[in-house]
């Protein structure tokens, strides 16, 4: 048989997709359904002197409003903090950022929700607002919270070898200050919740677009004191979340409480307006980072210091965690010390955005060796060749105690270098040089950890009557076509046509257990709960079928859907037969001429597996060629190339879609996506008129080379990729942007790198271009 990991097999989810079919929670109606409005503090910071909601109340169509002080007599926003809720589900006395909830309308239809909430009249006095972290850090700034009296909410510090005498005794010392925009991962699809009273079970059904509804489930049985078998949670079709639909919200714990309260089914869609200030952020940190090295290349030493805004709750303090232990990459690092801050400013909180922390703290380090290339006069590909951890290290353990499982660091630099025809565009960029034209190259070489955290995942496979095999995961798709890529790991253990494997991962209901997805732990982890779910559903369809075939377990193999004794074709029972026998209610007798189980056999041919985390780490190099406009400060990105090992590829094509979406997130940090609040907290750019993001005309034909250096660590060598694609790109281009204007002396100290910041470098950085152009020629 064909294997068919490994084979880039159609998404069986596309065509209903493609054909408007997909089903999301505004896709769905139930009778008697209300919609809800979120009423928003206009405040970055105010307290809540009073709402009034009589009005609101009196208008048509309004069934009920909430407000903070409500739930906070009935001692509800204490118990959703107990439940684990990441943030207050509502502002009873103080708000903290502009866009947190105050009040929730409940009414007939939208509109009237909307109108609802207009009416409500809340008395705010205004406090004090810092919305930077250089404003929250002055001495004397107000507090973002009571209880955090520096406004430093996170402090973490971590550190190996001798770092100062490592830079008294380096040939080379270079040194930064950079700065990482606020950005937001803008998935096609917003956040929405349906929640319906359930009379069979006193509980509740809630429809939720989510990463993780095992984790929805196991805070509103808490938070509404419900046993979780009352709780059924359905992600259905998820329309993109990259990491913003992990956690839990407000919203997440208010409509099921107004559902339960008004005992009619509660929705609430977010729109847009409300998705830019209520939908968690990210990305926004400021370094401080020196670099000792020998003249030859060889590092020596890192010492970085960061500061990362959290906005006005600290819910995601893992994220400093993340840059910390991303930062030393492929590389030897003798000595390494990084102190991370979290600052609270009255923002909205920052939380997992594609990378989660990894790409800030790649693009410190790849921007650091960009430098000492220049410093030493060395190329950059050469310096990050001199100092990669080699294969045959592999699995390396770091000073910082990570391992490192598999990956030829080397192999991808020279594979990236030759299909971005590296050599060729040197060449191109000293003849644009002479004729004036600023072309820039950008490299970055990176590791991505996958699949470490979360504590496991589960997978149930089942044999149906017919002979197919349904496997049932806690990790939901939310793009990342997880019904094919499940469904391949599935087939190619059982030895069965992809055709015959569904994948449901989308329901409480049907497997108790469950993380979720995040983390790109799908391929590693989740695949290898599936993996090991079939292997047992292949011990429990040997032990039924030798008990038919009255022969022993242990001479009975599965070829091509059947169940036989070994080297004995005739003596075989099929999957079907298997299915029917052991699995269908009441089929006495049984179709096909399949035989009975015998007494004393029990039925049920299914089984049910956990994998437990651990990492396994991507890694590869990206390469970006530039073109800068100097009269303009415009960057046209002229190519894109990748090489990068995520083990075994189960499904290449959706891979490479993986890579190539993950570097137009990477792409559009560096050169598009800013937040902009002002010093009051209030997003200046609210709207995609003036908060960009980038469309396929932005972007060159992404080149991506696969290598395959399988993981130990995983059933099928798989390791994750979902994040590995954004990871490097923001020091990639930002790398060759500064290698276009070398000749000019331009430093890129701050993302994003809009043309209006570039063009104020290239002035201060006294080019004049237009001058320094042979025959005075503009461009
Ligand atoms: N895959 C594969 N072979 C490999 C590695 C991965 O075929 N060696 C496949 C997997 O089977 C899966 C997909 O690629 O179908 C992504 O796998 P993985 O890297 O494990 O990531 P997850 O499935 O766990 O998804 C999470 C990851 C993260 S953390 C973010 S953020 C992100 C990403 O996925 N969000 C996404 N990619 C996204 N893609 C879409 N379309 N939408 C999102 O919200």
């Amino acid at each position: 048989m064909t294997k068919i990991i490994g084979q880039s097999i159609r998404r069986v989810e596309d065509p209903r997709f493609l054909r408007g079919e997909g089903r999301y929670v505004g896709d769905i109606r139930v009778p008697g359904m209300l919609e809800a409005a979120v009423l928003r503090s206009p405040h970055a910071h105010a307290k809540v002197r009073g709402v009034r909601t009589g009005r609101a109340e009196a208008l048509p169509g309004v069934v009920a409003v909430l407000t903070g002080g409500m739930l906070a007599r009935d001692g509800l926003v204490e118990a959703a903090r107990l439940a684990g809720a990441r943030l207050p589900i509502i502002a009873p006395e103080t708000v903290h950022y502009v866009g947190q909830p105050v009040a929730v309308v409940v009414a007939g239809s939208r509109y009237e929700a909307e109108d609802g909430a207009e009416e409500v009249e809340v008395d705010y006095e205004p406090l004090p607002v810092v919305a930077s972290i250089e404003a929250a850090l002055t001495p004397h700034a107000p507090r973002v919270q009571e209880d955090v009296p520096s406004n430093i909410a996170v402090e973490k510090a971590v550190g190996y070898g001798d770092v100062e005498a490592a830079f008294r005794e380096a040939d080379v010392v270079v040194e930064e200050e950079f700065r990482i925009a606020r950005a937001a991962a803008h998935a096609l699809e917003t956040r929405g919740i349906l929640a319906v009273p359930d009379p069979a079970t006193g509980g509740l059904t809630v429809w939720i677009g989510t990463q993780m509804p095992h984790a929805i489930r196991r805070a509103l049985s808490l938070f509404l004191d419900l046993p979780e078998r009352a709780v059924r949670v359905i992600a259905p079709d998820v329309g993109g979340a990259f990491g913003s639909k992990t956690a839990n919200y407000p919203e997440d714990f208010l409509i099921p409480y107004l559902a339960r309260r008004l005992n009619r089914p509660v929705r609430w869609l977010e729109d847009r307006r409300e998705h830019f200030v209520s939908t968690l952020q990210g990305r926004q940190q400021v370094h401080r980072v020196r670099l000792a090295a020998r003249r030859d290349g060889t590092l020596l030493a890192v010492d970085n210091t960061f500061w990362m805004d959290m906005g006005a709750y600290a819910s995601w303090p893992h994220l400093l965690d993340r840059t910390i232990t991303t930062l030393p990459g492929p590389y030897h690092l003798p000595h390494y010390r990084c102190a991370a801050h979290g600052v609270l400013t009255h923002k909205m909180p920052v939380g997992p955005y594609r990378g989660a922390g990894r790409p800030q703290g790649n693009f410190i380090m790849e921007r650091m060796v960009d430098r000492l290339a220049e410093a030493i006069g060395m190329d950059p590909a050469e310096v990050r060749r001199r100092n990669f951890i080699e294969q045959k290290e592999m699995p390396y353990t770091t000073p910082l105690g990570i391992t490192y499982d598999s990956g030829d660091y080397r192999e991808a630099l020279d594979k990236a270098l030759e299909v971005a025809g590296y050599r060729r565009w040197r060449e191109e960029q000293a003849k644009a040089r002479s004729e004036g034209r600023y072309i820039g190259i950008g490299l970055s070489s990176y590791i991505e950890d996958t699949g470490g955290a979360g504590p496991y995942e589960a997978a149930s496979a089942r044999l149906e009557p017919d002979g197919s095999v349904t496997i049932y995961s806690g990790a939901p798709s939310s793009g990342q076509g997880h019904e094919t890529t499940f469904a391949q790991v599935a087939a190619e253990r059982l030895g069965l046509p992809v055709e015959r494997v569904r994948v449901v991962a989308t329901d409480t209901a049907t497997i108790s257990l469950g993380v979720g997805t995040f983390g790109s732990r799908s391929a590693g982890i989740a695949t290898g709960a599936v993996w090991d779910a079939c292997g047992k559903l292949e011990a429990r369809m040997k032990e039924v079928a030798a008990a038919l075939l009255e022969a022993a377990p242990e001479d009975l193999e599965l070829v091509e859907g059947t169940v036989r004794v070994k080297g004995v074709p005739a003596r075989a029972v099929t999957f079907e037969h298997l299915g029917q026998a052991g699995n269908a209610v009441s089929l006495n007798p049984l179709p096909l001429g399949a035989p009975p189980l015998p007494p004393g056999v029990f039925p049920g041919v299914e089984a049910t597996a956990y994998m437990r985390s651990r990492a396994q780490y991507g890694n590869g190099t990206h390469i970006s060629v530039v073109e800068v406009d100097p009269a303009t400060g415009q960057i046209k990105l002229l190519a894109y190339a990748v090489a990068h090992d995520c083990g075994t590829l189960l499904n290449p094509t959706i891979v490479t879609g993986q890579v190539q979406g993950g570097v137009a997130h990477g792409v559009s940090t560096v050169l598009l996506e800013e937040l902009q609040y002002d010093e009051a907290g209030q997003l200046m750019n609210g709207t995609y008129m003036d908060y960009l993001l980038p469309t396929a005309s932005d972007l060159p034909p992404i080149v991506v080379e696969h290598l395959e250096h399988p993981s130990p660590f995983t059933p099928t060598g798989a390791k994750g990729v979902g994040e590995g694609g954004t990871i490097p790109a923001l020091a990639c281009v930002a790398n060759a942007i500064e290698d276009a204007l070398r000749p000019l002396g331009v430093r890129i100290r701050e993302l994003p790198v809009t043309p209006d910041r570039l063009w104020t470098l290239i002035r201060e950085a006294g080019g004049n271009p237009q001058r320094e152009a042979p025959g005075g020629r503009a461009r």
